[in-house]
């Protein structure tokens, strides 16, 4: 069993304490604190499978994620509470931004809609349209005031040159969070990938806490701003979940995404308990549907109340009606597919 006691941190004398302090009930972002409207008991087994009937293996989980990572205590209570005023939604105008424009709607008054590209205009006073290029960190300050929290899925979403990547990816990471700590936003969720751990191979199971194999230039700049987010909670106490998204697409593609597949209805369950979800400190979650053959022990998803209800099972005969790979074709072979492949870049 992996332990990915990644910032180092819970080695430093005194953390824990900090920890506690951090989370105490007091220091909840605000929305936390609105009473709930519907309350759902969700209880856990330890193969990270919601268990309708079983406290005890509820406990047993918890015993075991506060044995590994005890800085965040993990929650079985699920509520759908009041929508936030104003939710900020980068990336808006990509395939996962227009998908979320719509389906984020009952958990904001207003959401906010922002990208470097044209995104179709506010269609109601629901709405608003603010362009923005994330490498530009006055754009991005001004971007972020006024919100209550933050969807970042803006930035360069396949394999490119570093150069490329850094300035939406990396820079613009940055200057999210920067811009949420200066505005006192408390809640960022972050579109990372699969891509971080892109080079294990697909006959590995590993989980949230497995040490990270980026796969390509971009899988780093999603390392990068998942150890961002760990650091803006450890030192500002901003809260981020980090949903290490498969393959989200109308459907699974190809035999490897018969494994990644996510669907739009399961993203958006994801993302609700990703914003609704008191105290994750930093939480990293898988975003898989509920695929029959996984790579990724999603327990972590599974404590944030997620119950995915699709499966990638009901394509199997379409994807699998295309011809196998070879057995060396990474595509076959890794967790990332054809990223581990891209490149170099430049030559
Ligand atoms: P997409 O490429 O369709 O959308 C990304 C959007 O970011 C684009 O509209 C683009 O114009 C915008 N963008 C790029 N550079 C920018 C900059 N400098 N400033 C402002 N906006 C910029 O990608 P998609 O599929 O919608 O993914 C959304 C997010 O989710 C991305 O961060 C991606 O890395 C992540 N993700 C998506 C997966 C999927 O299966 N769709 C899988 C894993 C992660
Ligand atoms: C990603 O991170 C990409 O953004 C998306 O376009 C897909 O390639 C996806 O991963 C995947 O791994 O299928």
């Amino acid at each position: 069993m992996v332990v990915n006691d990644d910032a180092g941190r819970l080695n430093h004398p005194g953390a824990l304490e900090f920890f506690a302090s951090r989370l105490a009930p007091t220091e909840s972002p605000e929305f936390c604190n609105d009473p709930p409207s519907i309350s759902t008991k969700v209880a856990l087994t330890t193969n990270g499978k919601p268990n309708n009937t079983s406290e005890k293996s509820y406990d047993n989980l918890q015993q075991i994620n506060n044995d590994r990572f005890p800085r965040i205590p993990m929650t079985t209570t699920q509520t759908a509470r009041a929508p936030f005023n104003r939710l900020l939604l980068t990336g808006a105008a990509g395939g996962l931004g227009k998908v979320l424009r719509e389906s984020l709607r009952p958990y904001a008054n207003v959401i906010r809609l922002s990208d470097i590209a044209d995104i179709a205009p506010a269609i109601d006073d629901r709405e608003e349209v603010v362009p923005c290029d994330l490498a530009d960190k006055q754009a991005v300050h001004q971007l972020v005031e006024g919100v209550d929290a933050i969807l970042h899925f803006g930035g360069v979403s396949t394999e490119r040159s570093f150069e490329e990547i850094l300035g939406a990816n990396i820079c613009g990471v940055f200057h999210i969070y920067e811009a949420a700590r200066r505005h006192g936003v408390k809640r960022v969720i972050f579109a990372s990938s699969n891509h971080v751990i892109g080079f294990y191979k697909q006959d590995e199971v590993i989980d949230a806490h497995s040490p990270r194999r980026p796969d390509s230039y971009y899988g780093l700049s999603k390392s990068y701003g998942e150890d961002m987010a760990t650091f803006y909670f450890d030192r500002y106490g901003i809260e981020t979940v980090s949903v290490r998204i498969g393959s989200s697409f109308p459907v699974p593609q190809n035999r490897r995404m018969m494994s990644t597949w996510l669907s739009f209805g399961d993203l958006t369950q994801l993302l609700e308990r990703a914003l609704y979800t008191p105290n994750v400190g930093h939480t990293v979650v898988y975003g898989a549907s509920d695929n029959k053959n996984v790579w990724w022990d999603n327990r972590y998803a599974t404590a944030l109340g997620y119950a995915p209800q699709d499966t990638s099972e009901v394509f199997r005969e379409q994807v699998e009606a295309q011809p196998m790979p070879a057995t060396d074709d990474p595509a076959r072979v890794y967790q990332g597919g054809a990223f581990c492949a891209a490149g170099p870049f430049g030559d």
